[in-house]
């Protein structure tokens, strides 16, 4: 199959998946066309069934805010036309799906027929998307998608319940390579880190709002008094300077460290005791997935997906968002040398459970069964 993949670029985890998806899918035969604005982050290698295009956005004196979404349509309507694909799967619904439909418009006027299969991936529908400046194109575009699909269950019901959807959404979990995210023996890493056999504990994020990030430091800081631990913060984002003047006020400096946007982020997984995600949302948490991959157990809150990954009292502990009291008690818990061996390999079981080679064929029954739809749909035409 000839597929166009339209996603961010950049290290959010809707960005990770689609390109790990074309990854995989290219080496199952697919041609995998990436359409976006920037070289996608994971994409670093040659592969002959990889391609990417790159969007080229115009500006003009005239714009405040150049037309992303025009460009990009464009850029759809050319590779579509010029690499005769078959397909477009277009991931985060803003504003990928919009543009793909417009795509598919111009293109069903020149006697081209391309479905279009959206993947909502968390914010696009329980942040951004149901706010008034955006819902109604949101609506609008996932109903014209001829497949749709959410990270998690918990993401297709909050998606029926903010807009008015009458199409059929299939729950397709985010996935992990695990020869890739394996713990690897890193002992003088983790003697850099933790010279005195400290307890360490990390945290990876986009340093957004919604993921909390005064919980980490707080639920941090009230370990740290009970056990001696480290922190490891991964990322970068909005919240972080707040976080590094914490850290400085409150003396953490020693004990906390800012290891900015890491590629090899599995390295430091593989030292790590307890992976920590407070998020306000989350629609599946892929970031605790390779925590765990790495044999690294979550304390996360229960809300939106992370339920259906992280397991009560077996893979980690899940608390109520805010509840930092709770937070420390499970820390206290997994950390304890008697319990964290067990915890270790039920993360690294349950992280089996999304191995790439079983989620990938999900995905190609949703696009045989949107390219069977599509050739009905065409013949009437
Ligand atoms: O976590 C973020 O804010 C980034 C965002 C994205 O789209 O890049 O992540 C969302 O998609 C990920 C991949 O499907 C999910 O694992 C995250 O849970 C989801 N984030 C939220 O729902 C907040």
């Amino acid at each position: 199959m000839k597929i166009g993949i339209v996603c961010y670029p950049t290290f959010g985890g809707s960005g990770v998946v689609a390109t790990e998806l074309g990854k995989t899918l290219a080496e199952q035969g697919h041609e995998i066309h990436f359409i976006t604005y920037d070289q996608p982050t994971r994409l670093d290698f040659f592969n002959q069934n990889l391609y990417y295009h790159k969007v080229d956005i115009r500006t003009y004196p005239l714009f405040e805010y150049p037309p992303y979404e025009l460009a990009l349509a464009s850029k759809m309507v050319n590779v579509v036309k010029y690499e005769q694909l078959d397909l477009l799967h277009v991931h985060y619904a803003i504003p990928h799906a919009s543009a793909a439909f417009m795509a598919k418009q111009i293109l069903k006027t020149e006697g081209i027929y391309i479905p279009v299969v959206t993947t909502l991936h968390g914010t696009d529908i329980t942040l951004v998307g149901k706010d008034e400046s955006y819902e109604p194109v949101v609506t609008f575009s996932i109903n014209q998608s001829d497949g749709v699909t959410t990270v998690s269950e918990s993401l297709k019901q909050d998606t029926y319940e903010h807009f008015q959807i009458i199409k059929d959404i299939d729950v397709i979990p985010n996935f992990i390579d695990l020869d890739r995210f394996k713990k690897q023996k890193k002992d003088h890493f983790k003697r850099a880190i933790a010279p005195n056999g400290e307890k360490i504990i990390v945290h990876t994020s986009n340093f957004r709002k919604v993921k909390r990030i005064d919980d980490v430091l707080e639920v941090f800081c009230r370990l740290r008094k009970e056990i001696p631990a480290k922190l490891l913060m991964i990322g970068d984002g909005p919240e972080r300077s707040k976080a590094e003047l914490f850290c400085q006020e409150h003396k953490l400096d020693d004990d906390v460290r800012f290891l900015g946007k890491l590629e090899a982020i599995e390295e430091v997984l593989s030292i790590a005791d307890l992976f920590i995600m407070p998020s306000e949302k989350e629609s599946f948490g892929l970031a605790a997935l390779e925590a765990m991959a790495c044999e690294v157990p979550v304390i996360s809150t229960n809300t939106g997906g992370l339920p259906e990954l992280n397991i009560q009292g077996i893979t980690g502990f899940l608390s109520n968002v805010g509840d930092i009291e709770d937070m420390v008690k499970n820390a206290l818990i997994i950390l304890d040398d008697q319990n964290l061996p067990k915890f270790r390999e039920n993360a690294l079981m349950r992280a089996k459970d999304f191995e790439i080679s079983k989620i990938r064929p999900m995905y190609e029954a949703v696009y045989e069964k949107v390219l069977a739809n599509s050739m009905k749909e065409f013949a009437v035409l």
